[in-house]
């Protein structure tokens, strides 16, 4: 793998005073990818530009130019025959995890997989993992590059197991040696830096804990009765800011209370999903928002649910000026979207699949497509939905439908994985799905939903036995 990514260094200096295009996804690890590639060759003064997709159709590569060298990150292994059509013939990086299809390449591309090399690209390394492992090859100074393939990984959920597997736990030692990443074990909370304790326990809801999930007034009581105080000296206080002491009774009350709540064969998962690993984004001390790298992440996503992923790429890249106020203001747009979805919801959006196992929502016309995925996920645990229970939303547009799935992590630690159920659902019914086992999404014809919920309902059952 390395020796590949070695051969892309050297294209790229090759090419160091041509015309070089860096053509990235459109979500957290895309751009976290596109950022610490563009961060190496800015620091070569190689120049180049970035744009992002959101896929690959037929469609949107026949738009696209070959420039002198093109490199896809995030992308292009599973739309390898798309990309010949266009390329053949041209100078092409492709840095990916997401599976290969069996198709040829061409003699000028270099193409860089995980799964090539025997990594499973969905756990072990994400899309900015692989591109890392050229940025390393192109600067040998490289290694704090690797703070944003962590950011990318996390975006990727690949830290579902509470820590990271594989090729991310080389890639997350570069980052804490070379002293951009701080590892520490800790309640996993978001917003251990940004909100109050109380507001990042109201949000936590996988596990579902009843009294405390959504629950502010609860939440309140539950760390008064735990005599830690709301505040102090500096105002409310933080996750960061409470002693160990003060965490260990909290984890214990949370586990204890969610034991009562999480169905019996699901008990044993649980404290993996209160206490875990967590990574401290060292450099960003004085931007709270951008300190863990999971609320980093969201970060960046939201500009590309906006469809501004090139402010995200400047925020991964540094800076913390008009891009990243722009982010703040995109933030709030996103809260506001948020709550218009959900407030829908609350309103009795939610349906049951025609077997009676699945929760779907159709929220066509109240939130753009692109967001579908955000809404599903903090659905999940809100809105009268059952937590243990598989949550697909939708949107329709213009003939076609944006599905997303959701589940509790708890279900893809029993061996649960949606993503295999979506894809073969969707092919079924002439579209096209994949993702991660907790969450994922697909896309078909407007007229295909109702097959497709059954169909995707039959498979998620088959799975629960
Ligand atoms: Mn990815």
């Amino acid at each position: 793998m390395l020796k590949i990514a070695r051969k892309a260094a050297e294209l790229i200096k090759k090419h160091r005073h041509n015309t070089i295009e860096i053509i990235s996804h459109m979500d957290s690890d895309g751009i976290s990818a596109a950022a610490l590639l563009s961060r190496a060759l800015d620091r070569l003064t190689i120049r180049h530009s970035v744009r992002f997709v959101r896929m690959l159709y037929r469609d949107v590569v026949e738009e696209l130019d070959p420039a002198d060298l093109t490199i896809f990150t995030d992308l292009g292994s599973s739309q390898l025959e798309n990309l010949r059509k266009k390329f053949r013939g041209h100078d092409v990086i492709i840095a990916d995890h997401h599976d290969p299809v069996k198709a040829e390449g061409w003699p000028e591309l270099v193409h860089l997989n995980a799964h090539h090399h025997g990594l499973d690209g969905m756990q072990e390394i994400s899309g900015a993992g692989v591109t890392y492992l050229i940025a390393r090859e192109l600067d040998n100074d490289g290694r704090d590059l690797s703070a944003l393939a962590v950011v990318g990984a996390i975006g990727d959920v690949q830290n579902a197991w509470g820590k990271f597997l594989g090729y991310n736990q080389e890639i997350l030692k570069d980052a804490v040696e070379s002293g951009v990443i701080e590892k520490s074990k800790d309640l996993m909370l978001y917003g251990r830096y940004s909100r109050p304790v109380f507001k990042s326990l109201e949000f936590f809801t996988d596990p579902y804990i009843p009294g405390v999930s959504n629950s502010q007034v609860g939440c309140i009581g539950l760390l008064k009765d735990l005599n830690i105080p709301l505040s102090d000296k500096g105002g409310w206080r933080r996750l960061a800011d409470l002693s160990e002491k003060e965490k260990q009774r909290l984890a214990s009350e949370l586990i204890a209370r969610a034991y009562m709540y999480v169905p019996e064969e699901l008990v044993k998962f649980v404290p993996g999903l209160i206490i875990g690993e967590v990574y401290t984004l060292a450099r960003e001390k004085n931007w709270p928002m951008l300190q863990d790298a999971e609320e980093f992440s969201t970060c960046i996503n939201s500009t590309a649910r906006h469809e501004q992923p090139l402010i995200g790429l400047e925020v991964a890249k540094g800076d913390r000026e008009g891009y990243y106020r722009t982010m703040l203001n995109l933030l709030k747009q996103h809260r506001r979207s948020i709550a218009r979805g959900l407030e829908f919801l609350a309103s009795g959006g939610i349906e049951k699949g025609p077997r009676g196992y699945l929760q779907y929502f159709d929220a066509t016309g109240v939130i753009k497509d692109t967001f579908v995925g955000t809404i599903t996920s903090l659905a999940l645990g809100n809105c009268n939905c059952d937590p243990y229970r598989p949550l697909v939303g939708l949107v329709k547009d213009g003939g076609r439908a944006k599905v997303s799935a959701r589940c509790s992590k708890l279900l893809f630690l029993r061996g649960f994985d949606m993503s295999r159920a979506i894809r073969a659902a969707a092919e079924s019914c002439g579209g096209e799905g994949g993702g991660h086992a907790v969450a994922c999404g697909a896309e078909i014809n407007e007229r295909e939903v109702p097959q497709f919920l059954e169909k995707f309902e039959e498979l998620l059952i088959t799975q629960v036995g």
